[in-house]
């Protein structure tokens, strides 16, 4: 097939594009490198030492890889680029991971916030409106986020795979049930603007028959897959810092440099996880299994397991005698929360999940010692903060 990646130079899109193309896709990368850009705002860097996005092309035609290109379009600026991308490439699949990714570095500021709108929820719309306009008939498959669903308020209940059954009370009595989509009850602006992109794909399906598959997915851990690992230049991004570091891979290279590990509150924040190597497949197959034509948007929980966040930081000191160290959290969020996920269609469809076992922490582990030298401990500090009492809380902290 010919697809387009949407963000193919960021940590799920790279290992993603890299992945597509050894499946035997044809591949084009569509990126406006603001991940990089970012992070020079920030001052921090991939621990990783990823090579720019001609290299990485360059490597991947080295080991022998199906050659991939690159087009450089901002998606939620340059509509006509799009379009006339679309027009051009006639794609059968656009896989869209280019949005701003991280909750931390999207409660920063009004700008970061707004940024974080503006780029999302504009770049989604643009795709959507030029796939109508182009007539190209491409099916999306967008990566959004568990955290559409909240945390907190499920008191028990298995989160469904998007849709939730409900019965509605007629005035003479009677009932009727009808599949809705699940409540958004988002934990940051940035969640928030994945649950705007539900909405859109909802009416883009509705109203123009835009096949969609929106891939609600855990946090990612782990850094290469056996394809990355093939060149030092196609190495995988790798963040720890305060605003993109998520949880898991923070603990890993905070372990392997001997910082305490920096769990929020008391760490009683359940979340849903999968390694980046199922994340890559998981792609794979929603793409080579596309939905029917006047299919509704599908749905599918793109997670393997969950995890408390303080049992990993115990898992992870276990491992490696690394100290604990609990923090004010700096996020408005449950104390503690439960989480059944129902994860059945990406099962059904041939994932074998890779469990967190201690070999596969390890081999991170061992990637981070790597480059530890590469660790400027004082972006490890979370320092964004929710609320200006919970910025006031933090100061002692930082
Ligand atoms: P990332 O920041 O590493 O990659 C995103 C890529 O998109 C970057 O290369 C960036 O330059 C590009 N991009 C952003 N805005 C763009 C625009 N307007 N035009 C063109 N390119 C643009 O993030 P990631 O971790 O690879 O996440 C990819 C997607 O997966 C995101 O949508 C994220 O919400 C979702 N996701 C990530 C995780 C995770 O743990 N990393 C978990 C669940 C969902
Ligand atoms: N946490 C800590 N210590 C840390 C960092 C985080 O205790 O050093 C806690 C947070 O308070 C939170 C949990 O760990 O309760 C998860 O935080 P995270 O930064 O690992 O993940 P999150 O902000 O939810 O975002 C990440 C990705 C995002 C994706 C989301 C999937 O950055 O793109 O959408 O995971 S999910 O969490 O399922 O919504």
């Amino acid at each position: 097939m010919k697809v387009l990646v949407l963000g193919g130079d960021g940590f799920c899109g790279w290992p993603s594009a890299v992945n597509l193309a050894d499946a035997g896709h044809d591949v084009v990368i569509v990126d406006n490198l603001s991940r990089r850009k970012i992070d020079i705002d920030l001052g921090v860097e991939s621990l990783t030492p990823i090579a720019t996005i001609h290299d990485r092309l360059k490597a991947w035609n080295d080991v022998g890889g199906r050659p991939m290109r690159f087009v450089s379009i901002d998606i939620a600026r340059n509509y006509a680029r799009l379009l006339d991308l679309l027009r051009n490439e006639q794609p059968e699949a656009i896989v869209h991971f280019a949005e701003q990714r991280a909750a931390p570095y999207s409660m920063k500021t009004s700008t970061t916030k707004r940024y974080t709108v503006d780029n999302n929820v504009s770049g989604t719309n643009n795709l959507l409106c030029a796939i109508v306009e182009s007539g190209v008939n491409a099916h999306i498959v967008h990566l959004g986020t568990m955290g559409v669903y909240g945390y907190g308020s499920h008191r028990g209940a298995t989160i469904p795979e998007g849709y939730l059954t409900v019965e509605v009370p007629q005035p003479d009595g009677s009932r009727f049930t009808e599949k809705i989509l699940h409540p958004a009850d988002p934990g940051s602006v940035y969640h928030l603007t994945k649950t705007l992109d539900q909405l859109l794909f909802y009416y883009f399906n509705k109203n123009d028959g835009i096949q969609v598959t929106d891939l609600h997915q855990g946090i990612v851990w782990g850094t290469n897959t056996h394809l990355t690992d093939r060149d030092p230049r196609l190495v995988n991004r790798f963040d720890y810092d305060g605003d993109y570091g998520t949880v898991l891979n923070r603990f890993l290279i905070q372990a392997a440099i001997g910082y305490p590990l920096s769990v929020h509150g008391t760490g009683g924040q359940t979340r849903a996880f999968i390694h980046i190597r199922d994340s890559v497949k998981c792609v794979q197959l929603a793409i080579e299994s596309p939905p029917k034509p006047g299919e509704k948007v599908r749905i599918f929980n793109q997670m393997t397991e969950s995890h408390q966040v303080k049992q990993l930081a115990e898992k992870v000191a276990s491992l490696t005698g690394a100290q604990i160290n609990y923090l004010p959290n700096p996020r408005k969020e449950a104390v503690e929360n439960d989480l059944i996920v129902d994860n059945r269609c990406l099962i059904d469809m041939g994932l074998k999940p890779t469990t967190l076992d201690g070999g596969l922490l390890t081999e991170v582990v061992d990637v981070a010692r790597r480059w530890a030298d590469r660790c400027d401990r004082s972006k490890i500090p979370c320092v964004s903060a929710w609320t200006s009492s919970q910025a006031a809380a933090l100061q002692p902290s930082i």
